[in-house]
């Protein structure tokens, strides 16, 4: 029996995905290619198959986690595994697995001596000098600030042995039944011995954990001061410098978002965000991250928290920052956040008007949202619609049907709208383009690939069939059906949504005669199909009652002119009207 190492493989130019679901327990025997985790990209959810077949040992991931390309997910055991590659591998999943492993790492806080801790002085909660040895000595925390609460149990320990903390660093989180709150350290150093343990209930003065501090030459009895900012907490009684208004000095109230718009707002963050928390969720930070949170000027109730129990912490704030400034550069928008100087929308609180229920978006439909906002607001959009006679297209079709049994293939409109639009591409080339409005320029692309809209349980997946030119009618078909039912599996890999020239989106097996659909950015136009219906059209003498296919073809007017847009939904007319001109 021998171990190997579960990493994840090619996403397909992914760079970073999101764990959403963990498919797999230890102990469980899976076959190769068995799927062992979803991970969610910006288009699509994928499932992680497993390398071989074997037993899941564990799997040191959770969900939320962001993996990578040959990251470690988990360990599975298997006997048809090289030996002397898992030993190796082993070892190191048996190091990533654990956290304490990995801690065990670090270095080891330095033997007590035998001098009694000193007692701390409890007039100032200053952490009472416990010993020194060489350039370090060891202090005991203590609990301070609680403010009149008692007894109130541990819900998380912030750090580990060996970590290294800054003044103001979670130490540990604690709960009482009307506020979640941390303890941040009074001091710079690294934990040593943590005398708590989650579930204990703590008091004011309680001893908390030994830290560990090197000294640099300072005074012994002050370098707790020394070591803390100008600004930071003071040791008298742990709270930050600058209180939390309307809150205890440590403790960070649980909030509903709303309240928290009434605090210091930021001067830009209202016109984008990096992820918006449900309304009406809590925000859970500690002081430090409050103290720095306005010091950037922003606003928590539109971070989202990454911490257990969606706690927020430093590194969600900086994250926030970054892509406020990414989307500022990109020009980004957010839905309902009052963007481009339109107001944002205003909800009501329905529960006056009945029950209702809450429920997160997905990443998915988060990021679509953003997607299609952005590109209403970003694309000057106009709707162009035609009617396509396609009687004899669907007599042709409907004669491929036994061929299309005996290749197993469905021959569906779909495959010769697809020749319609790449033979319309390809006559009118304004349409192959993307527009570059930075560098004012026009980006021609010399091939057609197109993205076909499947509606699938998960959201609106959008495959793309590459270079449709150049293939028939049944490799079209095949293809569709298999991209369409990958996508519907979540089996999409990202490499297949990607790089599309146009877009059709077809609702003809559903219904409806016409619909404005949204340019699917940067491509500059789309193609809206409904239901075919018989019509009766004139034929100069006579009413024929002929199958119509309404088409309603978006485009983006800057980069495409009306005169265009008609040209362009009458060569799908023209081509559909008589398949035989797809092969000229
Ligand atoms: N008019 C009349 N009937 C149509 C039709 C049309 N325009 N298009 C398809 N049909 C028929 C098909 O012929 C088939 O009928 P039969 O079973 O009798 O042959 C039936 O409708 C179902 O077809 P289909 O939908 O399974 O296959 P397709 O190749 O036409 O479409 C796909 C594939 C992936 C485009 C489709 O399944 C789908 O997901 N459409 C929804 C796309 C969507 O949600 N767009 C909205 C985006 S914006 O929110």
């Amino acid at each position: 029996m021998s171990e190997q190492e579960i990493r994840v493989p090619d996403l397909g130019g992914a760079d970073e995905v999101e764990v959403i679901e963990i498919l797999v327990n230890a102990g469980d025997s899976v076959a190769e290619e068995d799927p062992i985790l979803t991970v969610e990209t910006d288009k699509a959810s994928v499932e992680l198959p497993s390398p071989s077949a074997g037993k899941i040992v564990n799997i040191i991931v959770k969900v939320g986690d962001k993996i990578k390309e040959g990251d470690v997910v988990g360990t599975l055991s298997s006997d048809s595994v090289d030996s002397s590659d898992s030993a190796g591998s082993a070892g190191s999943s048996d190091g990533a697995s654990d956290g304490a492993s990995n801690r065990s790492s670090a270095p080891e806080p330095k033997a007590q001596s035998d001098d009694a801790p000193a007692k701390p002085d409890d007039s100032t909660g200053k952490p009472a000098p416990q010993k020194k040895s060489g350039g370090t000595r060891t202090e005991i925390v203590k609990v301070s600030g609680l403010d009149g609460f008692d007894d109130i149990p541990i819900i998380e320990l912030n750090v580990s042995e060996g970590d290294d903390v800054d003044v103001e660093s979670a130490l540990v989180t604690v709960e009482s039944d009307k506020a979640t709150m941390e303890i941040p350290s009074p001091l710079a150093g690294k934990i040593g011995k943590i005398l708590v343990k989650e579930g204990d209930k703590i008091s004011e003065g309680d001893d908390l954990l030994e830290m560990i501090i090197t000294d640099d030459g300072a005074d012994d009895g002050d370098d707790a001061d020394d070591s803390a900012p100008a600004d930071s907490i003071d040791a008298g009684n742990n709270s930050p410098a600058e209180p939390e208004p309307s809150a205890a000095p440590l403790a960070a109230p649980e909030q509903p978002a709303a309240a928290s718009d009434n605090k210091a707002k930021p001067a830009d963050t209202g016109s984008a965000t990096y992820e918006v928390p449900a309304a009406g969720s809590k925000v859970h930070a500690g002081p430090a991250v409050r103290k720095l949170a306005r010091e950037l000027g922003v606003d928590l109730a539109r971070v989202k928290g990454s911490g257990p129990k969606s706690r927020i912490i430093k590194d969600d704030v900086h994250g926030y920052v970054k892509a406020q400034l990414q989307q500022a550069q990109q020009g980004a928008v957010v839905p309902g956040a009052g963007t481009s100087g339109i107001p944002g929308v205003k909800l009501p609180d329905f529960s006056q008007f009945g029950e209702v229920e809450r429920e997160g978006m997905s990443r998915m439909m988060s990021v679509t949202a953003l997607n299609m906002h952005r590109s209403w607001l970003n694309v000057p959009h106009v709707t162009q619609f035609e009617d396509a006679d396609i009687s004899d297209m669907e007599d042709f079709r409907k004669s491929l049907k036994a061929l299309g049994e005996k290749k197993g293939v469905k021959m569906t409109p779909l495959p010769f709208m697809l020749k319609a639009c790449a033979a319309a591409l390809a006559e009118l080339p304004q349409f192959n383009v993307a527009l570059d409005m930075d560098r004012k320029e026009v980006v021609h692309k010399k091939y057609i690939h197109i993205g076909i809209a499947v509606d699938t349980p998960h959201g609106l997946m959008v495959p793309v069939i590459r270079n449709v030119d150049q293939k028939g009618l049944w490799e079209l078909a095949a293809e569709s059906a298999e991209l369409a039912s990958k996508a519907r599996d979540k089996k999409l890999k990202p490499a297949e949504m990607q790089g599309a020239c146009f877009t059709i989106t077809s609702l003809g097996g559903i219904g409806g005669t016409a619909f404005t659909p949204i340019v699917n950015t940067p491509e500059v136009a789309i193609l809206g199909v409904s239901k075919a219906a018989m019509k009766p059209v004139w034929d100069g003498t006579a009413f024929q009652p002929r199958l119509m296919l309404p088409l309603s073809l978006s485009y983006d007017h800057r980069a495409v002119n009306g005169a265009d847009a008609a040209r362009f939904t009458s060569a799908l007319a023209r081509l559909m009207g008589d398949i035989r001109t797809l092969l000229l």
